[in-house]
């Protein structure tokens, strides 16, 4: 019988490697386990990633040397900052983007869309210490009338402090109120499928090539979904990523105590309970319970804050 005979990697592309200078660069997008990586010097360069590392994600800083022309691959990701997670459909835990430091919420009138979610995407933000924002798109799609009454339905989030801007990507105008927000941060767009992150992209970016989905001419998904998540420059400052739309949101498992600090408006009434372990669903003498009947918390939230907890256990 022939003996199995062992195998050695080639000493020719170790050599290679030891004499590549190790460089940096920043992830913008993943495909499977390639990543387009620009590097420092602004160069695009499609890297291959170690088998012993973890899944690079929009928004990671690696390094990386080259092994060709516009080729290389990544040795290291540099620790993440943040890290936006969601479940995947087999409940595990993926990493969606890196580094950034605002959660960009984006919901329309069309497709409708759900409180639940919303406050589950501002949990996830405080939860990692990302800034929220809202983004109400779509404002064309609204008259008047309609204008103010969702303005009034969402009062609660202005109230509480969270940022709430209305754009348009059908005017001329409708983005102005979104571009301050944009400058000296790293912001991911979330939300629902169909809600027009990737037209907001393209509107920012003209030059970019961005296929957004038209929602209309397909039943249900666009036919241009997006597929991975993508970082952009933005012209007047500031690095945007442009994500995979959802059709619901789910935080992982999160431990109660963490939980309600994902709640801002909790805050001066944590540790004002009857019972200091009070998870504040019914226990007696619960502060949180008083805050909302006497509407000094909004109701809709809490209850929202007890769904999210009963899922969990
Ligand atoms: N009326 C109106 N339609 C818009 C606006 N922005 C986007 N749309 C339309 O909404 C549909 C979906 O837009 P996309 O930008 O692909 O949506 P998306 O959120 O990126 O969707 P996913 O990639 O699937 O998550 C397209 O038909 C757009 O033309 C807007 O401001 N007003
Ligand atoms: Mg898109
Ligand atoms: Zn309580």
């Amino acid at each position: 019988m022939a003996k199995r005979q062992r195998r050695y990697p080639k000493p020719a592309s170790a050599n290679a490697r030891e004499k590549e200078p190790i460089r940096q660069g920043l992830v913008l997008a993943h495909y499977g386990r390639a990543s387009l990586v620009e590097s420092d010097d602004g160069t695009l360069v499609r890297c291959a990633t170690r088998r012993n590392l973890p899944r690079t994600v929009s928004g990671d800083r690696v390094q990386w040397h080259s092994t060709g022309s516009r080729e290389g691959i990544i040795g290291a990701v540099l620790p993440r900052r943040t890290s936006l997670c969601r479940p995947d459909a087999q409940g595990r835990n993926r990493t969606v983007a890196a580094n950034i430091d605002q959660i960009i919420v984006v919901i329309a009138s069309r497709p409708s869309f759900e409180y639940d979610m919303l406050d589950r995407y501002l949990v996830a933000a405080e939860l990692i210490g990302a800034q929220p924002l809202i983004l109400v798109n779509k404002a064309d799609l609204l008259d008047g009338e309609s204008r103010a009454r969702l303005k009034e339905r969402l009062a609660v989030y202005p109230q509480i402090g969270y940022p709430l801007v209305f754009t348009s990507n059908r005017r001329p105008d409708g983005l102005k109120a979104l571009h301050g927000h944009l400058r000296d941060h790293t912001s991911v767009l979330v939300g629902q499928s169909g809600v027009g992150k990737s037209s907001l992209v393209q509107a920012l970016l003209p030059d970019a090539d961005i296929r957004t989905g038209s929602l209309s001419q397909v039943t249900g998904l666009g036919r241009h979904t997006t597929t991975v998540a993508m970082l952009y420059h933005v012209p007047g400052g500031g690095d945007l990523i442009d994500s995979p739309g959802v059709r619901d949101f789910f935080l992982g498992k999160v431990a109660p105590e963490e939980l309600q600090k994902g709640f801002r408006e909790f805050a001066p009434f944590l540790g004002q309970c009857r019972f200091h372990n009070c998870r504040h669903l019914s226990e007696p003498g619960c502060a949180l319970h008083k805050s909302a009947r006497d509407g000094i918390i909004n109701q809709r939230r809490f209850d929202n804050y007890r769904t999210m907890l009963e899922a969990m256990s």
